[in-house]
């Protein structure tokens, strides 16, 4: 019995019941991924116990040794993986660490200039609703009616802005980012340029996906999508003066004591994303998105784009009768778990939407290849073509849940 069962039943029983699901499901939200045990052991680890506020060498407690080789360890393979020269460990997440560097070059009412939300950026690029929007003076570009971004109209656009920052990087964008054409733009207009690789840094680092490095100011991601590892984001510069500014808007800035044990667990996976195997993950989450692509295409759905060329496609039912909401409940009856998603040309609330994000990193970390996509790509379209059939959907469901036992991925709750 763990010391959580005996403690806590309530809590234990409701973390097996997660654990039931994530096994059983088929988890395509584009975002999600499935850690490794080890990275879980060390965010449970004793280092939950320690404040440790400040950097490594230079705290505002005592009892920081550990946590400073910690700090030092995470650092310095995140340096090694990523390529560069200064990273900083302790954003909370993806989200925070875009606020601190935007604190740390912007002043408020400052013009920026991101991805729009609902052509596959993220609230933090400039949204309204969000604080990006809200303190600094936000404009957007988007995709063309091809899905893609047009670069000639990047520029157009940052000539017109002229904003301090550009901020490329998506959330719902399956092509790849031309860092190098953004900073000729950001040279043209003489902005900073940031990237946000949240989505894909699983994919650079592999080399599957063009590096920000050294195209990018700053740059950007979280640690848990397609980088595997445990919740939490990530900062990462070649510049000093940057990074000095960076370091002093997390600590003392925005944050107080860092999560040091999640900073283990982002060593821990950062190990992981170093060895040999990771490029052949890497390798097989894009060729399992692209056969998905491949598999919908042919059963008459609109991808935008018309493919991918990394680890997401996104479906568009602008022509159809039924809502992203609508494909995303009638997935999730399947076992098949998606997040409806706003697409480009969207006439749909936010929360209703035209279309929905799949991905493919979380089964990939099962083990699934391209026999097991092809399968769940045709029974998505066996769903969508028939959406109000619930009997088709317990049936796949049935079926689905028998391929998934075949790919464990835990055995048990708690590490
Ligand atoms: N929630 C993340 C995503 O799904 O892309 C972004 O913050």
């Amino acid at each position: 019995m763990s010391f959580l069962q005996e403690k806590d039943p309530e809590v234990f029983g409701i973390i097996e019941r997660e654990l039931e699901r994530q096994n059983n499901g088929i988890e395509m939200i584009a975002s999600e991924n499935f850690t490794l045990p080890a990275v879980m052991e060390a965010m449970g680890s004793v280092f939950t116990n320690k404040y440790a506020e400040g950097y490594p060498q230079k705290r505002y407690y005592g009892g920081c040794d550990n946590a400073d080789d910690i700090e030092q360890l995470a650092i310095d393979r995140a340096k090694e993986l990523f390529n560069c020269e200064y990273v900083n460990v302790q954003p909370h997440s993806g989200s925070s660490a875009n606020a601190a560097v935007y604190s740390a070059i912007l002043k408020a009412g400052d013009k920026m200039l991101g991805m729009d939300l609902s052509h596959g950026g993220h609230l933090t690029h400039g949204a309204k609703v969000s604080f990006s929007g809200q303190n600094y003076h936000s404009f957007h570009y988007g995709v063309e009616l091809d899905g893609r971004i047009n670069y000639d109209r990047v520029l157009d656009i940052a000539k017109i802005v002229k904003p301090a920052v550009i901020v490329c990087g998506a959330s719902a964008y399956s092509r790849e980012i031309d860092f190098a054409k953004f900073r000729e733009i950001a040279n043209e207009v003489g902005a900073l340029l940031m990237a946000d690789i949240a989505h894909i840094a699983g994919l650079v680092v592999a080399g599957e996906h063009p590096h920000p490095f050294p195209h990018c100011d700053i740059v950007t991601t979280t640690t848990h999508k397609t980088l595997g590892g445990p919740r939490g984001g990530l900062i990462m510069t070649n510049d000093e003066e940057l990074s000095k500014k960076i370091n002093k808007a997390i600590f003392p800035g925005m944050q107080g004591g860092p999560l040091v044990h999640v900073i283990a667990a982002k060593a821990v996976g950062f190990r992981h994303n170093l060895q040999p195997e990771w490029k052949e993950y890497a390798k097989q989450v894009k060729a399992n998105a692209r056969v998905m692509g491949e598999v919908l295409v042919e059963r008459g759905y609109d991808i935008v784009s018309g493919g991918t060329d990394n680890h997401l496609v996104l479906v568009s039912f602008l022509d159809k009768e039924f809502s992203g909401k609508d494909a995303d409940l009638a997935l999730g009856n399947a076992g098949i778990t998606v997040n409806k998603n706003t697409v480009p040309g969207e006439k749909r609330s936010p929360f209703v939407t035209s279309g929905i994000r799949v991905g493919s990193a979380a089964l990939t970390s099962r083990g699934m290849k391209e026999d097991e996509f092809r399968l769940i790509a045709n029974r998505i379209a066996d769903v969508l073509d028939d959406i109000n059939n619930s009997e088709k959907q317990a049936e796949i469901k049935a079926e689905l849940q028998e391929l998934a036992k075949k790919f464990v991925i835990y055995n048990q709750p708690t590490y």
